[in-house]
C-alpha cells in the first residue's frame, strides 16, 4: 500500500515542489492550502502524472475550528498519514519593532506557531493510533539566527525550533521520528507575500546571488524522510552557498 504524506501550504514555493517529490515517490498525497482553485489544479496534475491518490482539504491554519472540522472529515483512509511536512508559513513586513505592525505579528504568530501546533494535535495523534509517523517542520535559519528588523518572524521560527525538539521528545516514544529544515533563502512567493505584493521589492531579495530554489528544499525534506527506520534527521540547515558564510546574510 502507498504512504501518504500530508503537506501544508502545497499550493505554491516549498511545499508544492516537495508535493511533486513525494508524488513522484510513489506517496499518495493530502494537500492543504487556502487557495482551493490552486490545490485542485495541482492534486489533478499529480494524480495524472504519477498516477497516485491525491485528497485536497483546504482551511486557514489560523482558524482553529477550521483546521479540526476539515482534517477531522477526511476518510478514515487518509488518517493513516506516514509523513506530516509541516510547510505552511509566513512573513509579513520587515520593519523594526518598534515600528511593526500588530495585524503583521499576529499573522506569523497564529500561522507559524499556532497552525502548526493545531495541525500537529490532530496529526500526531493519528500517527500514535496508527504506530508510525514522521513530522517534518519547516523551521529557517531565522530560527537559529536574529536579524535586523526579523524581529517577529525570528521569534516564530525559533518556536517552531523549540517546538521541534519538544515533538521529538514527546513522539519518539511512539515510534514517530521529528525532523526541522532550516533553509536560507528560498526564492518562492515569501518576498511577494512579506512585502504584500509588492514584486519589484520582493525581486530585490535575491540580486546579487542565487538563493536556493523549492527543489532545492524538497529534495532535503526527502533526504530526511527516505532514510532507514534507525536513522533520525534532527535537523538540517540549507543555505545558499552565497548565503553560507552566516555573516553574509542578504536582507533587503
Ligand atoms: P510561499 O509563500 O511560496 O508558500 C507558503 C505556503 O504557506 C503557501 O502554500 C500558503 O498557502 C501557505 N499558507 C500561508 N498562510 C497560510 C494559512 N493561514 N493557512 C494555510 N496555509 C497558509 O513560501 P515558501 O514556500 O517559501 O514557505 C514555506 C515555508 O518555508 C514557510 O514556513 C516559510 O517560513 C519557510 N521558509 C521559507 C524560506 C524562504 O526563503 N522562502 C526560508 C526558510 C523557511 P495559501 O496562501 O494558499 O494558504
Ligand atoms: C526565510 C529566510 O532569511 O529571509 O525564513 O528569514 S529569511
Amino acid at each position: 500500500m502507498a504512504k501518504i504524506a500530508l503537506i501544508t501550504g502545497a499550493t505554491s514555493g516549498i511545499g508544492e515542489a516537495t508535493a511533486h517529490l513525494f508524488a513522484r515517490e510513489g506517496y499518495n498525497l493530502v494537500l492543504t492550502g487556502r487557495r482551493l482553485d490552486r490545490l485542485d489544479k495541482l492534486a489533478a496534475q499529480l494524480n495524472k502524472k504519477h498516477n497516485i491518490e491525491v485528497a485536497v482539504s483546504s482551511f486557514d491554519v489560523r482558524d482553529r475550528a477550521q483546521v479540526i472540522e476539515n482534517l477531522e472529515a477526511l476518510p478514515a483512509k487518509w488518517k493513516k498519514i506516514n509523513v506530516l511536512i509541516n510547510n505552511a508559513g509566513l512573513s509579513q513586513g520587515l520593519d523594526p519593532i518598534d515600528k511593526g505592525d500588530l495585524d503583521d505579528w499576529d499573522t506569523m504568530i497564529d500561522t507559524n506557531v499556532k497552525g502548526l501546533l493545531y495541525v500537529t494535535k490532530i496529526v500526531s495523534n493519528w500517527m500514535i493510533a496508527n504506530g508510525n509517523g514522521h513530522i517534518v517542520n519547516l523551521g529557517s535559519i531565522a530560527g537559529i539566527d536574529v536579524y535586523t528588523n526579523g524581529n517577529v518572524y525570528c521569534a516564530t521560527k525559533h518556536a517552531v525550533d523549540a517546538l521541534n525538539k519538544g515533538m521529538r521528545l514527546d513522539l519518539l516514544p511512539h515510534g514517530i521520528k521529528v525532523t526541522a529544515i532550516h533553509p536560507g533563502a528560498v526564492e518562492t512567493e515569501f518576498s511577494n507575500v512579506r512585502f504584500k505584493g509588492d514584486d519589484a521589492r520582493a525581486k530585490k531579495v535575491y540580486d546579487g546571488f542565487d538563493p536556493l530554489v523549492a527543489d532545492d528544499v524538497a529534495e532535503t525534506i526527502w533526504f530526511a524522510v527516505s532514510r532507514p527506520k534507525h536513522v533520525n534527521i534532527n535537523e538540517l540547515v540549507v543555505m545558499p552557498t552565497a548565503q553560507a558564510n552566516g555573516s553574509t546574510i542578504f536582507r533587503k
